[in-house]
């Protein structure tokens, strides 16, 4: 099949380079946002994401005359449906609107022979949702729930995996998951793939493939908490907990991962809910793995109140004003300035609104401190902090923060950089 237009709706840290990667492939892509100034950016070949080289991607892509953002979808060959899937309010269930609105949208311009790709991460069931409401806004069509292989329109889920900071290789390189409602589903959405895909797209169904991708997702996120406990068990019997992965490590059949401070970002920290929700009765260690890493930053803001303690105990003329603590690092992982989701910032932030002495905190990645933060700490260098600083909170481990080798105050390393 030739695919001579491709549209993606949502134009986020997803979205946006896969349109771009495509466009890049000289294929005409029509990007739909429903926030204006994303249009905007992306029209003027700007980008309103970070993503390393995706600046450069899109300006040429944009300028080229391949990508051109808008609010409403256009007629195309395929559609790529990358919006969120947030929770529903405060409770950990999946909130399909936004793929419920875009579906919505596509159908008024869809057209028979079109495909249908729901990458969005989803709860096992979304993709035969989203081709519902496709069908229920378009009777005249036949879709593959109803019309199997003879269907006027294709649909399959095929996830991104993608790591942020990594995502135009990744984009490229990674392995597919294609999951077809139907075999001639799976084999459209192959082709449209291996329009830049160098690695292999593996085919499986649409529910397969929801639930291989939050299976990914929840499989570091269960390694992960496994790393945290062993952090505060060995805190309690005080051994070093990143000698003894170190060690355990060397075993050929054990590779623990590291811990921290808790689990940030919008995907691992949210994903094996969507197991959880599904199948509350079964998933036991998915949800033990969640509340685990969840109870992590509380035991870290704990640690700071006890160091304080200790300080003042041995500095009886001091009082907890006169005692600065120092918060380095505040994105959700190394390297990165993304701050969504970062149980660091969410550390720093309890710390600040908590302790009535100052608050410093060192963040290499980014310029200013989002504005509600301004009034409870003041965002320094790694030199001024580490000078002002009785108390230092290690939450990142940026590269700029390896260097690190303070002998005579009190650390909390999260990250065993110190
Ligand atoms: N983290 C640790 N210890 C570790 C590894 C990570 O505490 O040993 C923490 C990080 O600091 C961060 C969080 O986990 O707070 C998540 O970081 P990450 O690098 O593990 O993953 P993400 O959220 O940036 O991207 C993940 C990736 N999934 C997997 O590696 C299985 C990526 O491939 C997915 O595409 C992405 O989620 C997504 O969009 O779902």
């Amino acid at each position: 099949m030739q695919f001579n237009t491709i549209s993606v709706i949502g134009l986020g840290y997803i979205g946006l380079p896969t349109a771009a990667v495509f466009a890049s492939r000289k294929i005409r892509v029509v990007g739909v946002d429903v926030n204006q100034h994303t249009v905007d950016t992306i029209n003027r070949g700007e980008i309103h994401i970070v993503e390393p080289d995706l600046d450069m991607v899109v300006q040429a892509a944009v300028t080229e005359g391949y990508l051109r953002a808008t609010n409403a979808p256009e007629a195309a060959d395929a559609f790529l449906v990358a919006v969120p899937t947030p929770f529903k309010g405060d409770k950990h269930e999946p909130d399909l609107r936004y793929i419920e609105a875009a579906s919505k949208a596509i159908a008024k311009v869809l057209q028979p022979g079109n495909l249908v790709i729901l990458e969005s991460t989803s709860p096992v069931g979304a993709t035969e949702q989203m081709a519902e409401w496709l069908a229920e806004a378009r009777p005249d069509l036949t879709f593959p729930q109803t019309h199997g292989e003879a269907s006027d329109i294709r649909i399959a889920h095929c996830p991104e995996r993608v790591l942020p900071g990594h995502v135009l290789r990744e984009l490229v390189q990674n392995d597919r998951v294609i999951g077809g409602m139907t075999a001639k589903c799976s084999e459209v959405a192959c082709a449209l793939y291996k329009t830049f895909v160098l690695g292999e797209c593996v085919v499986t169904n649409a529910r397969t493939a929801e639930l291989a991708k939050l299976t990914e997702n929840s499989f570091r996120d269960v390694n992960i908490a496994f790393a945290n406990e062993l952090s505060m068990v060995c805190d309690k019997l005080d051994i070093n907990v990143w000698e003894l992965i170190r060690l355990a490590n060397r075993h050929p059949r054990v590779n623990i991962l590291q811990p921290g401070p808790g689990v940030g970002g919008h995907c691992i920290a949210v994903d094996p809910w969507f197991i959880v929700s599904s199948a509350p009765e079964e998933a036991r260690l998915i949800r033990t793995a969640r509340e685990v890493n969840d109870s992590k930053p509380e035991w870290v803001i704990n640690k700071v109140k006890l160091a304080v303690a200790e300080y003042l105990q041995e500095n009886p003329d001091k009082t907890a004003k006169d005692v600065t603590i120092a918060c380095f690092g505040l994105a959700f992982k190394a390297d990165i300035d993304d701050l969504r989701e970062s149980p660091a910032l969410a550390i720093t932030q309890e710390i600040a609104s908590t302790h009535p002495g100052k608050i410093v905190a060192v963040e290499p990645n980014i310029k200013a401190l989002p504005n509600n933060l301004g009034s409870l700490m003041c965002l320094t260098t790694y030199e001024k902090a580490s000078e002002l600083a009785q108390i230092k909170v290690f939450l990142v481990d940026h590269k700029e923060f390896k260097r690190t080798n303070f002998k005579d105050k009190i650390i909390i390393d999260t990250r065993g950089i110190c």
